[in-house]
């Protein structure tokens, strides 16, 4: 499948469906190709680096050419900025901060050679990116990237995000066509209902909103610092800060195997990002949350993304407390662990971010919780992830309460992931990253 998906040097999320690269997919498809074809691993992620801008900024998708898809190109324009590369077209935001995660893990791979030059070739790139995030998005310096849009989390539609979304300023045309329930036109733009059902993608609200934010954020060349305080979503997202924590500890590692030291200001700036995550710690729910940049408000909806601190080096106190809560019915459920409890308001179990469970969200969880010693739990929730697709198949997203698979049918990161959580060590080749 990941065969059928592959398209020169890299692999698209799902044929037709997702024919673009994009960041976080290539990392897990990379992390998996990495146990038994390390070399294509090593050339998936040389590809997402193709996309990379002069200012280090690594972008959530690389156009692939010659396909022909209404609108995602356009909202970009990459190539009117200096900074894009030339010869290829991508977006102008990023993604959760996998890259030297997989790299790492790439490079376990491959013989002691080709594993030294990959990672000299891949090291100044990476630390691009972290500086690029630290310099772009983090303005004040607390060790916290902010996010502009939720494509950067990668959990699209999640509810705070959408809850977020929700409250910006409604364009004229927008209200008219979601009160005269002008669906057609909406589908019409939408690539994702001509692949599945409307009922598993998301609302086309919700995906209205997105592409408003996106066509604001871009008035201001989809710069931070130069966003209207008053139009823009602004979000200390806890999934990719906590990403961000593991994947600076990789950096480490990285720099490390080269006999090399991590730049001292980039080393602070990563200590920051640990500290700073006791900032969305709400110590009554028992919940990391995501928080709100602009208002300091912390966004009490809980979702998956709260167990991917497991993974970033907090305090045992606190893994405590989410163990408790990861055991609940309302998540620890038949297939564990679902986007959002089952409980929540917003629960739905087949709709894209807002139920269904991802094998993307277990391995990381899986992850997290090899690396505080919950082997035990770890390995159950790799049982039953593999369960899942023994069932189900390469399903983009799977209802946690019975195991069906929904979205795309042949979703590379699930293919992918399936490979590593195979292994008997699933899921961990290397539990000290
Ligand atoms: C979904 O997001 C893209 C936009 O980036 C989309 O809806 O078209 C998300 O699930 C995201 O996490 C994922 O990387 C992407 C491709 O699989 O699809």
């Amino acid at each position: 499948m990941l065969d059928r998906n592959r398209r020169g040097d890299w692999t698209c999320p799902a044929a037709g469906f997702y024919p673009h690269q994009w960041l976080w997919d290539s990392c897990f498809v990379a992390i998996g190709l990495a146990r038994v074809d390390a070399p294509r691993a090593a050339g998936e992620l040389r590809a997402l680096f193709r996309g990379q801008w002069a200012d280090g900024l690594l972008p959530h998708m690389v156009f692939a050419e010659g396909v022909r898809d209404l609108g995602s190109r356009r909202i970009w324009r990459s190539t009117t900025y200096p900074d894009a590369p030339r010869g290829v077209h991508t977006s102008c935001i990023t993604q959760p901060p996998l890259p030297a995660i997989a790299a790492w893990e790439v490079a376990q791979g491959l013989g002691p050679e080709p594993r030294l030059a990959f990672l000299e070739e891949l090291f100044p790139k990476l630390v691009r990116y972290h500086e690029w995030l630290y310099r772009d998005r983090d303005l004040r310096q607390t060790g916290l990237i902010t996010l502009i849009h939720p494509w950067e989390c990668g959990l699209d539609t999640t509810p705070p995000w959408m809850r977020e979304l929700r409250r910006m300023r409604t364009p004229g045309w927008m209200r008219l066509v979601l009160r005269l329930r002008l669906t057609r036109l909406v589908g019409f733009l939408r690539r994702d209902t001509r692949f599945a059902p409307k009922a598993e993608r998301a609302s086309d609200a919700d995906g209205l909103r997105m592409l408003v934010l996106a066509d604001r954020a871009s008035r201001s060349g989809f710069e931070l610092r130069r966003l209207p305080a008053d139009d823009s979503v602004q979000i200390e997202d806890i999934a990719f800060n906590a990403i961000l924590a593991s994947a600076n500890r990789a950096l480490a590692q990285i720099a490390g195997a080269l006999g090399r030291e991590l730049d001292e200001r980039l080393a602070a700036c990563a200590r920051r990002t640990v500290d700073a995550l006791e900032q969305l710690w709400d110590d009554d729910a028992g919940h990391y949350y995501s928080r709100n940049t602009q208002t300091g408000e912390l966004l009490r909806m809980p979702t998956v993304s709260t167990y991917l601190p497991l993974w970033s080096g907090i305090p045992r106190a606190r893994v405590e407390r989410l163990l408790e809560q990861l055991r609940r019915p309302n998540t620890w459920t038949r297939f564990p662990v679902p986007s959002v409890p089952t409980d929540g308001p917003q629960f739905d179990d087949d709709r894209y971010w807002k139920g269904p469970t991802w094998a993307n969200t277990n391995w990381l969880v899986v992850r997290g919780l090899r690396d505080c010693g919950e082997s035990a739990l770890a390995d159950e929730l790799c049982a039953r992830t593999l369960e899942l697709v023994d069932r189900s198949g390469f399903a983009e997203y799977f209802s946690p309460l019975t195991g069906q698979g929904y979205g795309a049918h042949e979703f590379s990161w699930t293919a992918a992931l399936t490979i590593d959580l195979l292994e008997p060590d699933g899921g961990a080749r290397d539990s000290t990253v």
